[in-house]
């Protein structure tokens, strides 16, 4: 008996229990394990069925996704799962798969290969492998239409979603919900004396060639819209659609090419990168494991906008009562009715309850006064990006919150060391910054001043979990991680525009390449009188390397600011739909002509090169300052918090994909061309001359 998979005996089933913490991976060891325990109960007379589980806290989660690097590498043996789990089907006695927790990819695909499959009602069942940029690739594409249908299959494999243990039994990929304990659920199931069925057996719920791809096409165009440029959701279609023409043997052995191609891509190496980010940013090296937190019951919001709202609401929907205050009634009950607004519209979308929209918004207690400060364990300010508002606000709060207490600034660029100087807590202030609109974007910027106390820090990190967020901490500069690398993002691509790009060709350049927004379509969203404010802030406090005055703050003094004002880069109609518009073409090169700025055409690779090359270099310098602690910091910023692809792996994760020398040779022409502000990072020199990526690079 392995370690991994614990074999037990009882009423005549052979027990096998992954024990394989913390989530049951299909780690080496484990498949060989499920696969000898099979062979026992084969050989074993006394044995008439075999039961499958997962020990702790769920089934099987997946195969190793650690181990797939080293698959391509050659380091490891290729993934041979699919081999295996048809051997596991192949028993005489019926294999019972006993499913709690999770069962998710190589996990759902070697249920799929037992004979029957038994659930808790808590149970979630899924193929999220396309999440990885991969296909499932151990004969789920071939087996899941089977059980559940081709377009069942084509749903939960192209778009990744899992579905509830009632889902799954309601299409077939379950054939029991077990009440009470699972393993005695399972034993009664086997004690039944079940006959085996073989999953690659069954053909009824296949459909014809013409009927699959029909599904496959529609499919096709939801991805299109929905995963904009990810290649993995195509091919699991084109494996799931292949059931109408392959047989079962090989279908396999198509799922297996087309699994194989995914595996060696960019997009799965990139999307491995920033599943692993996401959990890797939770990990602070100067932070001991065992750093105390402090206590978070209660908390207090003050500003009721659009950014206080919604992080009332996080705090909200954590199940955390939370004080909203503003200055006046008036501001208070547009606050209030802008957060009950979004609960209906969560409501009417199915995405909450009536009941449960209630019972959060009742956890939100609207005041114009600092009373009842006193209980909250921590207090978010989210007013106007002004410093002398906040400092005065700081004071406020100083004196209206316990000892002890949290005070958290939601500043998207000011420095948290002049907030906290006015507080007599300096250890206690951190920044908090979250992302518009706070109640929907997961990131979280935790922005440790020089004093902030590491508990306090902690704290703050642990707080994202019950508020749903990814936390990536950031040291103090002004705008932090994403904000100050976002400040030469968009100077470029005002300047491409200045010196005779479109501003809807920029902006298509970069939605090409594969960011959510163009830059300056994101200039009109957040409002082009903000990142005329932010400008100024930081012209005030002389950041380097900064245009006194550039295009679009011609912009701005015409008003146009942009979607809030109809007008911006771009023309929007009531719906905020934009279109280009000529006048800003015509005062464009107005401008141009007076500031003396040479014209020139430019190819979507030049600009997506002097956009992104801005971008990365001045993540370099983000690095070597110890503002952002490691390169995947950066990279989680910016596709959980800038809409960044995934499947691109974050700007710093793109640049090794590009290969730092040929950023580093982009970076010193623009720096010859177009001056200082272009002057490359050390630390991508150094990278560059040494053949490394970010990632192999650490304080
Ligand atoms: N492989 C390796 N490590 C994994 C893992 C996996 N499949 N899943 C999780 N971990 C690690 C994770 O990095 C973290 O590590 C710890 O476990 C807890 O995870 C052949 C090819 C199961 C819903 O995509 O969705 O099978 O940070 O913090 O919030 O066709 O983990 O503690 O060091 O996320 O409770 C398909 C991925 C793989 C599932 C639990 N499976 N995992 O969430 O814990 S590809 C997946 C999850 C595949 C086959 C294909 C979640 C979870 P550390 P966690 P959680």
């Amino acid at each position: 008996m392995s370690e991994l998979v614990q074999v037990t005996r009882r009423d005549g089933v052979l027990i096998a229990a992954v024990n394989n913490p913390p989530v049951n991976a299909l780690s080496p060891g484990v498949p060989e394990g499920l696969l000898a325990a099979v062979r026992e109960a084969a050989a074993d007379d006394a044995i008439h069925a075999v039961v499958i589980l997962g020990t702790g806290r769920t089934f099987i989660a997946g195969a190793d996704i650690r181990e797939f690097a080293r698959i391509v590498s050659g380091e490891a043996p290729p993934l041979n799962l699919a081999a295996l789990l048809e051997e596991i089907e192949s028993s005489a006695k019926p294999v019972i798969m006993a499913i709690h927790g999770s069962a998710l990819g190589g996990g759902l695909e070697t249920a799929m290969a037992g004979h029957y499959r038994v659930a808790v009602a808590s149970a979630q069942v899924g193929q999220p492998e396309v999440k990885l940029g991969l296909i499932p690739g151990a004969g789920g594409t071939q087996r899941l239409p089977r059980l559940a249908g081709v377009e069942q299959a084509m749903r939960m494999c192209a778009l990744g979603e899992p579905v509830t243990a009632a889902d799954a039994l309601a299409c077939g990929i379950v054939d029991r919900i077990v009440e009470g304990d699972l393993l005695e659920g399972a034993l009664a199931f086997a004690a039944e004396r079940p006959a085996v069925r073989r999953t690659r057996e069954l053909q009824e719920k296949l459909l014809d060639a013409t009927q699959s791809e029909q599904l496959a096409e529609t499919f096709r165009t939801e991805c299109g819209r929905k995963l904009r440029g990810q290649s993995a959701p195509l091919a699991a279609l084109d494996a799931i659609a292949a059931t109408a023409r392959l047989s079962f043997a090989d279908g396999i052995a198509y799922e297996r090419e087309l699994f194989d191609a995914c595996l060696r891509g960019a997009q799965s190496r990139a999307m491995i990168h920033v599943f692993f980010g996401e959990r890797t940013v939770a990990k602070i090296p100067f932070l001991p494991k065992e750093t105390a937190t402090l206590p978070v019951r209660r908390a207090a919001v003050v500003g009721a906008g659009t950014m206080g709202g919604g992080i009332a609401m996080c705090f909200a929907n954590a199940g955390i009562p939370v004080l909203l205050k503003d200055t006046t009634q008036p501001a208070l009950d547009r606050g209030m009715a802008t957060i009950r607004r979004n609960y209906e519209a969560s409501v009417r979308k199915g995405r909450l309850a009536a009941a449960q929209a209630e019972q959060r918004l009742a956890l939100i207690t609207p005041t114009v006064q600092y009373d009842g400060f006193g209980e909250a364990d921590i207090a978010v300010e989210a007013v106007f990006e002004e410093m002398k508002l906040k400092q005065q606000i700081f004071r406020d709060l100083d004196r209206a919150m316990r000892p002890g207490a949290i005070l958290a600034t939601n500043t998207s660029t000011l420095d948290i060391d002049f907030i906290a100087a006015v507080t007599s807590r300096p250890k206690f202030v951190v920044g908090t910054h979250f992302f518009s609109p706070a109640n929907v974007m997961r990131l979280l910027e935790v922005v440790r001043g020089k004093d902030t106390s590491p508990a306090v820090i902690a704290t703050a990190m642990e707080l994202a979990k019950p508020l749903k967020k990814i936390a990536v901490l950031s040291g103090n500069c002004f705008g932090f991680i994403g904000n100050r690398m976002f400040g030469p993002y968009r100077e470029q691509a005002v300047s491409l525009v200045e010196e005779g790009a479109t501003a809807q060709q920029v902006d298509e350049a970069l939605t090409s390449w594969g960011m959510a927004m163009g830059p300056l379509a994101v200039g009109d969203l957040a409002g082009l009188d903000v990142s005329w404010r932010v400008r100024q802030e930081a012209l005030r406090l002389r950041r380097p390397h900064l245009e006194p005055k550039t295009f679009e703050d011609v912009l701005y003094e015409l008003g146009r600011y942009g979607q809030k004002s109809s007008l911006g880069w771009y023309r929007y109609d009531e719906n905020r739909r934009a279109t280009a518009d000529p006048e800003v073409e015509h005062l464009v090169r107005e401008y141009a002509a007076v500031q003396g700025i040479a014209q020139r055409t430019f190819t979507s690779q030049e600009i997506v090169e002097r956009v992104l090359y801005a971008l990365i270099n001045e993540g370099a310098r983000l690095l070597e300052e110890g503002i952002a602690l490691r390169s995947v910091d950066i990279d989680i910023v910016y596709v959980n918090g800038y809409g960044c692809p995934a499947w691109r792996g974050g700007p710093m994760h793109y640049a090794g994909a590009v290969g730092l020398a040929k950023v580093l040779e982009g970076v010193r022409k623009f720096h010859d061309e177009l001056g200082p502000a272009w002057k490359p990072a050390p630390l991508l020199e150094q990278l560059a001359r040494e053949g490394k990526t970010f990632e192999q690079w650490s304080r």
